[in-house]
């Protein structure tokens, strides 16, 4: 029997309040749209999703914790945690399930601060820039992945 791939999408501060400030760099989706958006992806792919997200720096921790065993693959949008976190960096590299990082906007051509990403080196991979459509490719890389690795 062949088993469904299972993703976990974690986002990170704020994220719940897409839409409503600074269109003009993460657009005008809100975060219910970011979940039908990335639903309608994972169909597309033939994978399950479940998506959480919290303001809270452990609790996030506790929820990539508590993918150990469960999910086969995690995309992540740490938000303003990218730049600060090792416990979240920690927590990615102790579960060991392959974790895809995702921003929407291109942090790379923003402030300084947003150059440093502790998650980076737990990750697989990483996509920035695109969008909403951003956490669909991270799920095609894990994906990808998981095909390599058969
Ligand atoms: O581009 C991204 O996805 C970020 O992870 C978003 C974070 C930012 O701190 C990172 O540097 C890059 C900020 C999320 C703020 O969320 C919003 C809340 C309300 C309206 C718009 C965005």
């Amino acid at each position: 029997m062949v088993k469904t791939m299972r993703i976990l999408v974690i986002n990170g501060p704020n994220l719940n309040m897409l839409g409503i400030r600074e269109p003009e760099i993460y657009g005008k989706g809100t975060y219910d749209d970011l979940v039908e958006h990335v639903r309608c992806g994972a169909r597309a792919l033939g994978v399950g999703v479940d998506f959480y997200q919290s303001n809270h720096e452990g609790d996030l921790v506790d929820r990539i914790q508590q993918a150990y065993g469960v999910y086969d693959g995690i995309v992540i949008n740490p938000a303003a945690y990218t730049h600060t976190s090792v416990a979240l960096l920690d927590a990615v590299k102790t579960v060991e399930i392959p974790t895809v990082e995702v921003h929407i906007s291109d942090v790379s051509q923003r402030e300084d601060f947003r150059q440093v990403s502790y998650i980076r080196l737990g990750c697989v991979g990483t996509v920035m820039g695109k969008g909403f459509d951003g956490y669909v490719e991270a799920m095609e890389m894990l994906v990808a992945g998981q095909e390599d690795a058969k």
